[in-house]
């Protein structure tokens, strides 16, 4: 864009060219795009969606509900401790219901 100044006379004084980039600011923020983490500011940042392959420029485009909280749950393979103790405690329960009921057996007998 050419911007030409003249005095009062009409004497051209200066003439300088300039070139007027316009930034997309897509969510209205006065952040330009390029330095805007947020581009729609839908509370998702730009990589979050580029990486969940969605439009990082439409704030209806929205990474799934939760992809992250799947991704992170991985069920444990099952060790043979949680197995060892349960026997233990089915052995000391067994025992105990058998001095009980012994107990018992010595009470009816008196
Ligand atoms: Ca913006
Ligand atoms: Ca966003």
């Amino acid at each position: 864009m050419k911007v030409v100044v003249k005095d009062e006379n009409g004497k051209t004084v200066a003439e300088k060219d300039f070139t007027i980039k316009v930034q997309r600011d897509t969510d209205g923020d006065k952040q330009p795009d390029v330095t805007d983490p947020d581009d729609d500011n839908d509370g998702y940042t730009d990589d979050q969606k580029k990486t969940a392959g969605t439009d990082p420029k439409d704030p209806n485009s929205k990474p799934s509900a939760t992809p992250a909280k799947t991704a992170a749950k991985t069920v444990l393979p099952k060790t043979g401790t949680e197995a060892s103790h349960m026997g233990v405690y089915g052995l000391v329960a067994l025992g105990l219901a058998g001095l009980l009921s012994l107990g018992k057996a010595k009470k009816e007998e008196e």
